[in-house]
């Protein structure tokens, strides 16, 4: 890999959070929080925690000198819970000890009485009592209510979808280092700025008093955008209180208990067709589980709204969206960030269509791929279209007709074992649908010895941003990548960081990085010109850290140049400012263009059943991905594997299971079972050829969530081979579809 952090990785060389010791008077903290879904609090006595040895101090609501709240979007959620708690691991107090065996034997004696209340869990229900974050939305084109006549089969359906752990190797992580004017926290978290806002507020002391450092982050996945928030903020709190440094990580089963999820949806859809497979009107409606406060629920919505008709054009078209308040953990971003629970509907209503119409799916779905210049239901056209591109791509490579005909085959001649192939095209929308997010800065130092320092907006989370940042100042300035070093993500050095998401940190940061560095190329060249006796900026080049002029033998080196520069009193330094260039949404008529371009690609996906046990392995994996031209071609297969891998855990194996009262009971790596080394297909990936992004950075585009949607495939891979083995099956779309539920579907008990 070149990817240099991996090389740190695998060493153990690499530093995270729990990594840093500050000369052994940290002092660590740990949550003590609610064991009860819904109710108030009736009686807390810490007396006889306080006392025991080794305990320093416990807090609560009462201790917070500024504002008990941390909503970010929505104001409703407080860091500790007052007299009330809304789900099972809601914090309520912080236990600071020497250590936290001590923390741990404090928090078995805190006294705590409830007067339980009842306890919502189902999105439909608390829809209708009314429980909303937001008011509902809707997003329309076309005619729907007189298109349904138009239509020669008409099919309605539910479609469930469950939640998933993010399942960082690194837990929330925080240690906040009390100073004479603040606050220092160094924190694992994709939005340092959300964090500064959250401990400024919760302290009472204005942003330039809170700096926030992120050195890299053990993976994120979304769920360290709004919700490696709290721990900071309590960090900061106990710091502050003690003038002590104080480190809070979470172990994995409170990380699994305490933090929030993907998104479970609840959906019904309609859909209407032509008997050739035209798709003439589609009504959807969503019920999404928020949890029990806003978090980023609505941007959520939001984008699944964006996505409701996947890659394909349907011209007359309505999707409702709630946002329903349930009691458990807040739920929150996640790779695809509600575009995947939208997809998995569109493909539910398409196979179930297609089951009715005697064809398969996929005659659907190739014939209704957006065009360019077609319309999304939120008004943008689809200008640059690759949707029908990728999959010609990916049949062409690999023969579709041909791999469904094999598949026939083996079935003919297998009775206990099926197999099933389904084609997944994805189309998904890169920016952050809300627009003042798409911005970042860039600063940027050139040292008297030519080597250069790099500040940006976006954390190192394992997808290798930095790698690809450092490539964009090398390539700028024409020197080594081994010269550039990207610092670690600081609110001090670099203000007002949007969030490390929506696949957009590459092109945002990138696109800052590149014109900082020119501004002081510009200086460079400027200063060659005087120092090598020439008129015209654009005669100098420089190549390989050389500065020369066209047509003429005088040269100067890099670190020559620099250091002239000095001498010579001229800035080496420059900071710029990134803004996406013409995106825009109007939500009062759910209209706009909010997106910078859209990335599209086509997999095929291929398993095998054995139709006895309920097991299944997902063999193969064949993928034709528009990457734009790739800045980086390892670090982009790494993120499109891993993206499929995750897709494929959260459509099949990964099964978040509650008991009645709202506990999660799969809260381990033993319960809660994630894809593996063995539980992985045969991954091809290849990228669309001659692709080029002229609205990316260097023609490239991002790649961080669109390829998890390529694992929605295997849900309707593992359902066509179970319909090969029981014919009359009635389809259901309930994800994930586990061994388990395979089995006793195939075999319904009596
Ligand atoms: N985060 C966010 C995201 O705040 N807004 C978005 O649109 C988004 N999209 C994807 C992932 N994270
Ligand atoms: Mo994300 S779901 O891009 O934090």
């Amino acid at each position: 890999m070149r990817n240099k952090d991996a090389i740190l990785n695998v060493r153990g060389e690499s530093c995270y959070v729990d990594d840093l010791s500050s000369a052994g008077e940290t002092l660590v903290a740990e949550v003590f929080s609610s064991e009860i879904s819904h109710g108030e609090i009736t009686h807390l006595d810490l007396s006889k925690a306080k006392s025991i040895s080794g305990v320093i101090a416990i807090f609560t609501a009462n201790d917070i000198p500024g504002k008990n709240q941390i909503g970010n979007i929505i104001e409703d959620e407080p860091l500790l819970a007052e007299d009330k708690v809304d789900y099972i691991g809601q914090p309520i107090a912080l236990i600071v000890a020497d250590s936290n065996t001590l923390a741990r034997k404090a928090m078995q004696e805190i006294k705590i009485k409830y007067k339980k209340m009842p306890a919502i869990f189902d999105p439909r229900e608390a829809f209708s009592k009314g429980h909303l974050i937001a008011p509902q939305r809707v997003f329309s084109l076309g005619d729907i209510d007189n298109a349904w006549n138009k239509c020669d089969m008409v099919v309605e359906g539910t479609v469930e979808s469950g939640g998933q752990e993010h399942l960082y190797l690194e837990t929330q992580s925080s240690l906040a280092i009390p100073n004479e004017y603040g606050v220092k926290v160094i924190s694992s978290t994709q939005s340092p700025t959300v964090v500064q806002r959250a401990v400024a507020k919760v302290l009472g002391i204005s942003m330039n008093k809170v700096e926030i450092d992120v050195i890299r982050l053990g993976g994120a996945f979304g769920g360290k955008e709004d919700q490696a928030t709290s721990w900071a903020a309590m960090a900061a709190l106990a710091a502050s209180k003690l003038g002590k440094p104080v480190k809070i990580t979470l172990s994995r089963n409170e990380d699994m208990n305490m933090t929030g999820k993907r998104h479970p949806y609840s959906s019904d859809f309609k859909i209407g067709l032509k008997n050739d497979g035209r798709i003439i009107a589609y009504d959807v409606n969503f019920y999404q589980n928020a949890g029990a406060s806003a978090d980023l629920s609505t941007s959520i919505l939001e984008r699944t709204l964006f996505h409701a008709t996947n890659s394909y054009f349907i011209s007359n078209v309505r999707a409702t969206a709630a946002s329903c308040r349930t009691n458990s953990p807040p739920n929150t971003a996640f790779r695809g960030f509600g575009a995947p629970q939208a997809m998995f509907v569109i493909e539910s209503a398409i196979f179930k269509a297609a089951e009715k119409m005697g064809l398969d799916p996929r005659v659907i779905q190739e014939k209704n791929l957006i065009k360019e210049n077609d319309i999304f239901p939120y008004g943008m056209r689809a200008v640059d279209s690759l949707s029908r591109k990728t999959w010609a791509a990916v049949d062409k490579k690999y023969n579709i007709k041909k791999i469904y005909k094999e598949v026939e085959k083996f079935n003919l001649s297998n009775t206990f074992f099926k197999k099933g192939v389904a084609i997944m095209p994805i189309c998904f929308g890169i920016s952050f649908t809300n627009k003042f997010l798409n911005q970042a800065s860039a600063l940027v130092h050139v040292y008297t010895d030519g080597s250069v320092s790099v500040s940006i907006s976006a954390v190192e989370m394992g997808q290798g941003v930095n790698e690809k940042i450092k490539k964009v100042a090398a390539s700028v300035f024409g020197i080594d990548t081994d010269m550039i070093k990207v610092e670690s993500t600081n609110t001090s050095r670099v203000a007002n960081t949007s969030p490390t998401a929506a696949s957009a940190d590459i092109d945002m940061n990138g696109n800052a990085v590149r014109l900082a560095c020119e501004i002081i190329l510009n200086q460079m060249k400027k200063a060659a010109l005087k120092k090598l006796g020439c008129k015209k900026t654009e005669n100098v080049v420089i190549q390989s850290g050389v500065f020369s002029i066209q047509n003429k033998k005088k040269k100067i080196r890099w670190n020559d140049l620099i250091l002239y520069m000095y001498q010579e009193r001229i800035s080496l330094s420059a900071q710029a400012h990134y803004a996406t260039p013409k995106i825009y949404f109007n939500k009062d008529k759910e209209k706009g263009a909010p997106f910078l371009y859209h990335v599209y690609g086509t997999a095929i996906i291929e398993v095998l059943l054995d139709c006895m046990r309920g097991r299944y392995k997902i063999e193969s994996a064949k993928i034709v991905h528009d990457c734009g031209k790739s800045l980086d071609p390892i670090i982009d297969m790494g993120q499109i594997e891993g993206a499929l891998i995750q897709g494929l855990g959260w459509m099949t194996i990964e099964d978040l299971i509650y008991d009645k009262e709202g506990r999660l009971m799969t809260d381990a790596l033993s319960t809660y079972k994630v894809p593996d080394m063995h539980y992985t297909p045969e991954i091809h990936v290849e990228f669309l050829e001659n692709s080029e992004n002229p609205k990316g950075l260097f023609g490239s585009k991002g790649v961080g969530e669109p390829p998890f949607m390529y694992g929605i495939g295997a849900y309707f891979a593992i359902l066509k081979a179970m319909k090969d083995f029981r014919k009359n099956l009635e389809p259901f779309f309930f994800a994930p579809l586990t061994f388990e539920k395979v089995l006793l579907s195939l075999f319904p008990q009596k």
